[in-house]
């Protein structure tokens, strides 16, 4: 869409109209000069989305394929001068990829087609940098081309990620030229294969020393979209979906799909957030006060993009770190939950199949929803009073409960008292989003009893609660922007979750196991193998100095459950460590937090003005020589990220003076979205004493540096 001329048109004709009921405004709303802020929110009901986001939000659950080069090298943004010939999976099966995704629930699935390090995975004629210069099928294959077909074949949607920045092209920082080879790009991608849902453009940029400064025509790459695949949303640094804006799983409590944050990355829609200080981060996207200060809004739903690993890429180290079924299942909750559509990513291995623990645990997930929805306790049920309430219940997605005096109640009457503790709220946004405010009680023994409060509902609101058992269920929309449209009510009971145990160290080696849920039976294993009844019974703290793997699963009803399995590798205990140098801190965040094991307190240099700048550095003496296969490195754990380091340097030593160089010009490369642990491992083993790190530059370009833990890879 031409935006300038869209908003223009919108001004005129909007000035020749008064409020109308009915009245809906897709995509774009244009305020009239000197709206007064009822009219504003009045109207902010009534901006709707186009045919293809309203189609999109109702996939819910979405499926994102990392693989490329980086598969291989066991990195998360590959440089760009990556020999092609690395990209060779001995097995690539898509239809395993797809068999596990469209099992696990989802509804489409978008692949990496070319990622930052410019490696294209189908033969583009812009470059050689693809798989035809790989010995993978003889250079004669094609990923999109064989993940295309096996989606028509399974009934799934397909969409391209497609990178803008990219590290390899020769022509990248000549601006018009990139540009061109961009469209190209796109155009081969979205003419080549069919039909193609979504386009998915990657904000992440991190141009930097080499001086290549891009600056991308995104009006041109949407037009070729519009073009060519007119029916596909674009992503992220696109105009009909919004990045929720973290990489963790968790959208937000009152998610507005309307909003004055300018969809696009074009300069005149940056303007406008610029102007009104908007970011995808903003906690605020959607208030009162937000649609005060707006000229414009806009229909600009949520996705949450989020790996079922920490990191987007298949890690062989990972392997045991996919996300737990209660983990999967808090996340479930906190994106499509929360009115907005999941993402999650799958990362294909070396292999080009999906592993096994991530195939088991998508099952899992699956088999979970499937257990908690399955049964909408409403059934049957009966409105008393408002008749119309019913529509709500009656399963149909197109009829809707319309309230226009607000605050207004329901009760729903169950055919017999049901056990209960998540309830499902829809808005019929194909009308737009109005509720500001709800609750729900129950009626237990004769009193009603508050169960949930939420603010914003959206395409898809659930919210969970202890279980309850009541036949008496009162919904109250307490205030809305207009009339609510609400088109589902439903109440589940889903099955408890038998948390996975917590295995812990301490600074000394000695290992503990917990588990969240009362009174279970915990075994352990030592040697990789998988806990059953016949292990070990945990019993009581052991030590484990030199490291290993301690895996774990908890118990309940005589074994007869069982919890996911909970693995954790430890390498050597810290016990025997200190700091013999650093550069500063500020007050109590001293360097030794970086090092006594508990991610969560954190070694900080002051910050402000004027302070020391980098490099940084920490100065470790590991108590003995060891050999150092790499080394870790935890950002700060709280919600604040202040000070997480982007480049740095790595030395090692025997007497803690003379430093060799291991790596000088290290990157933790996606950090910024993603700030979790970060594992790097070096190219070889170097036997050493000390170890020293250096920051060199941070995620913010701040001055000062945090650091939550520092540990060392031996194994
Ligand atoms: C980020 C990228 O930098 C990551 O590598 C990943 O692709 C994620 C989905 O988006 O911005």
């Amino acid at each position: 869409m031409n935006w300038k001329f869209f908003i223009l048109v919108s001004i005129v004709s909007l000035s020749a109209c008064t409020i109308e009921k009915e009245r809906s405004y897709e995509k774009l709303l244009a305020f009239e000069k000197g709206t007064d802020l009822e009219e504003k929110v009045v109207k902010s009901a009534h901006v709707v989305p186009t045919k293809q986001q309203l189609d999109w939000q109702k996939l819910e659950m979405t499926a994102f394929i990392h693989f490329t080069v980086n598969t291989f090298t066991d990195m998360e943004w590959g440089h760009g001068d990556e020999s092609p010939s690395i990209f060779n999976p001995t097995e690539l099966d898509v239809r395993q990829w797809v068999k596990t995704l469209k099992d696990g629930g989802m509804k489409m699935v978008i692949l990496t087609a070319k990622h930052h390090d410019g490696f294209c995975l189908w033969p583009t004629k812009t470059t050689k940098h693809s798989v035809v210069s790989t010995l993978w099928k003889d250079g004669k294959g094609d990923v999109v081309k064989e993940l295309k077909e096996a989606c028509d074949e399974f009934d799934l949607k397909f969409g391209v990620y497609l990178s803008p920045w990219d590290r390899n092209a020769e022509c990248y920082g000549d601006s018009p030229r990139y540009n061109d080879f961009f469209n190209e790009q796109l155009t081969e991608l979205l003419t080549w294969y069919g039909k193609v849902d979504e386009v998915w453009f990657d904000g992440a940029c991190g141009e930097g020393p080499n001086g290549k400064k891009q600056e991308y025509d995104w009006e041109s790459y949407y037009n070729t979209i519009k073009k060519l695949q007119p029916d596909a949303v674009v992503a992220v640094s696109g105009e009909d979906v919004r990045w929720v804006g973290t990489e963790s799983g968790y959208g937000r409590e009152t998610e507005w799909s309307v909003t004055p944050f300018a969809p696009g990355a074009t300069p005149q829609m940056q303007a406008i957030n610029d102007e009104l200080g908007l970011s995808a981060t903003s906690k605020d996207l959607g208030s009162r006060a937000m649609i005060e200060k707006a000229d414009h809004l806009f229909w600009y739903p949520a996705e949450v993009d989020v790996s079922i690993r920490p990191g987007w890429f298949y890690h062989k180290h990972e392997d045991d770190k996919v996300k737990s079924l209660t983990k999967m299942v808090d996340i479930y909750f906190n994106s499509v939950g929360m009115n907005a559509v999941l993402l999650l990513n799958i990362p294909p291995d070396t292999r080009g199949l999906i592993h096994e623990n991530d195939v088991a645990r998508l099952k899992e997930f699956k088999t979970y929803l499937d257990e908690t929805f399955e049964n909408n306790l409403c059934a049957g049920a009966q409105a008393l009073g408002d008749k119309n309430a019913n529509k709500a219940i009656d399963g149909d997605y197109d009829t809707y409960w319309e309230l226009n005096e607000l605050p207004a109640s329901v009760v729903y009457e169950l055919p017999e008292a049901k056990k209960m503790n998540v309830v499902m709220l829809q808005e019929y946004i194909a009308k737009g989003q109005r509720v500001e405010r709800f609750k729900v009680e129950v009626k237990i023994d004769d009193k009603w009893q508050e169960v949930v409060t939420g603010t914003s509902i959206g395409y898809k609101r659930l919210l969970r609660f202890p279980s309850i058992t009541s036949k008496q269920i009162k919904l109250t929309i307490l205030q809305a922007r207009d009339g609510a449209m609400i088109n589902t009510f439903g109440l589940f009971n889903s099955p408890d979750i038998l948390s996975d145990p917590i295995i812990s160290r301490s600074l000394d080696g000695e290992v503990s196991i917990v588990a969240e849920t009362p009174h279970p039976v915990i075994t352990y294993t030592l040697d990789g193998s998988e806990p059953s009844a016949e292990s070990k019974v945990y019993t009581k703290p052991f030590a484990l100095p030199n490291g290993g793997t301690v895996k774990a699963k908890a118990f309940i009803q005589d074994f007869k459950k069982a919890s996911g399995t909970k693995s954790q590798q430890y390498d050597i205990c810290k016990a025997k460590w200190s700091v013999i140098d650093y550069s500063y801190k500020a007050g109590d965040f001293g360097a030794e937090n970086a090092i006594d094991g508990n991610p969560n307190t954190m070694w900080h240099t002051p910050w402000g003005q004027d302070v020391p700048k980098h490099p940084h550095h920490i100065s470790v003496d590991l108590g003995e020589k060891l050999a150092l296969k790499g080394f870790t490195y935890t950002p700060r754990t709280d919600d604040n990220k202040s000070g997480t380091i982007f480049k740095y340097a790595f030395y090692v030593s025997n007497n803690g003076k003379d430093w060799k160089k291991v790596k000088t010009k290290g990157e933790f490369s996606n950090i910024k979205n993603n700030p979790v642990k970060q594992e790097i491992r070096f190219q070889r083993s170097y036997s050493a004493r000390y170890f020293k790190f250096e920051s060199k530059e941070g995620i913010y370009n701040e001055d000062w540096i945090a650091v939550g833990e520092l540990g060392v890879i031996t194994k």
